[in-house]
């Protein structure tokens, strides 16, 4: 059987800045709360940080070619908020440096796909994303970045994954900044929108023919049994998960429901008047991101997790495969998602569908060569992901273009360089060395099919 895409179907991969760049204290480039964070002991696995990370800020240009010679169409890659601004100042060396990457891109005929946000936020900033302020910020940040490379790059993100801002930084923890107050979780994914809703105005505004949109990152939660209370588990999660970013943005305002259930942490003052309009202005895309689904059962009440509202959700496990973190591989889940949201969501609005980000870590060894065999796990998980997206389309999904996390081998976050999410390998040198998923993606990229 042969899978075919169509022939505007892009394909690419994407990277964010503090997982990929190093160079942490080059040409004038502040401290983000993920430098402060990685200091902090215990935050991040090994003691791990992103001071050198794959060192792309030197080496971007042979990354670019890397990506050319993989046949790649788009690369998503992310702005450092604190390399480019000091304060209200613009840091005019950290602009360079984005400036010669998208020239580069460009040269090779890649399509640069820029975000704006992917979670390195300026460490100076008072009260980071629970105070207001900071979304007044962004929007001025963002105008000096469109401002220099506006003329070159067509394509705008505002935030990746607010959901991790917000639930994993202020709720959980287990993300910059570390905090564990519900209060502010809530603040800041409301703050989070309102950065997103603001900037796509001034954006708009800037340069009405550019693509806007934003990343929100998608891990359907299904409900064990039909019973009431594993389905109310699920409903609980979804809330903080998926509705207070998916319902305000294409629908224009938050949930009854979830405003019910989150009564003692949500401010009273949080939401201005205007502030649902700014939020609610229209897009042209929302990217996916998509990494699994998981089933949940209600047990008992705890606290801890990410899901505030939700502190008696169990996991359930299936059975099914799961990756080196843990998640299980549900390529079927995929599909579902991109039909709910075409049909609830980005339909009605009319706007695209695009996946910014899909893949996975396995635990691999390279060969004396430095090259990894993944055939078995991350090409056949890119394969079945790739026919999960065919077959949206089929049902009628208007989805565009599919970005893999990521490029290369990298700075995981909290798991620091254990986990390996790339297509390309990282030997200690930094040297790249393409796996067996990049050769194959190559091959799909090129053909825009596989058998
Ligand atoms: C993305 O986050 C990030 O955008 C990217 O920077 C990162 O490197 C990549 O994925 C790989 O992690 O939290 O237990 O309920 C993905 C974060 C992972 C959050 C899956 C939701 C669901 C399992 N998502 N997670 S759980």
């Amino acid at each position: 059987m042969t899978i075919q895409f169509p022939d505007h179907f892009f394909f690419g991969t994407a990277t964010a800045a503090y997982q990929i760049e190093g160079a942490a204290d080059l040409d004038g480039r502040k401290e983000s709360i993920w430098d402060v964070f990685s200091r902090v002991p215990g935050a991040v696995a090994n003691g791990d940080n992103g001071d050198v990370a794959c060192d792309h800020y030197h080496r971007y240009r042979e990354d670019v070619a890397l990506m050319a010679d993989l046949g790649m169409s788009t690369y998503r890659f992310s702005v450092s908020w604190p390399r480019v601004m000091d304060g209200d100042r613009i840091n005019p060396a950290g602009m360079d440096f984005y400036s010669r990457l998208v020239d580069e891109l460009l040269e090779k005929g890649i399509d640069p796909w820029l975000t704006l946000y992917h979670w390195d936020l300026p460490a100076d900033l008072p009260g980071g994303w629970t105070n207001r302020d900071t979304a007044k910020k962004f929007v001025d940040y963002s105008l000096a970045v469109h401002d220099r490379l506006g003329d070159r790059v067509r394509t705008w993100t505002t935030l990746n994954e607010p959901w991790c801002s917000a639930f994993l930084g202020y709720g959980s923890g287990e993300h910059a900044p570390g905090h564990k107050d519900p209060v502010e979780a809530f603040q800041a994914a409301h703050h989070l929108l309102l950065a997103h809703g603001w900037t796509i105005q001034a954006l708009r505004q800037a340069d009405p023919e550019a693509s806007l949109g934003i990343t929100l990152n998608f891990s359907p939660a299904l409900p064990a049994t039909d019973d009431p209370a594993d389905r109310d588990v699920t409903r609980r999660i979804d809330q903080t998960f998926f509705r207070i970013f998916t319902e305000p943005i294409f629908h224009g305002a938050y949930p009854s429901d979830l405003l019910e259930d989150a009564k003692a942490y949500w401010p009273a003052d949080l939401v201005q008047d205007g502030d649902l309009a700014a939020i609610s202005a229209p897009i042209d895309v929302l990217g996916v991101n998509y990494y699994s689904t998981s089933v949940f059962r209600a047990g008992e009440p705890s606290w801890g997790g990410p899901h505030l509202l939700a502190p008696d959700a169990a996991y359930v496990s299936r059975g099914l495969p799961v990756t080196d973190m843990g998640w299980d591989i549900d390529p079927g889940g995929l599909r579902d998602l991109l039909v709910q949201l075409q049909e609830e969501y980005v339909g009605p609005a009319g706007a695209a569908l695009v996946i910014t980000e899909n893949g996975s870590a396995w635990a691999e060894e390279p060969d004396a060569d430095g090259f990894v065999d993944d055939t078995d796990t991350r090409l056949a998980y890119l394969r079945d992901h790739l026919i999960a997206c065919r077959e949206a389309i089929d049902a009628g999904v208007n989805l565009r273009g599919y970005l893999t996390w990521s490029l290369i081998d990298n700075f995981e976050w909290s798991f620091g360089y254990a986990k390996k999410f790339g297509i390309v390998a990282m030997d200690a040198d930094l040297n790249r060395v393409p796996k067996a998923s990049a050769l194959w993606y190559s091959q799909v990229a090129r053909t825009h099919q596989f058998g």
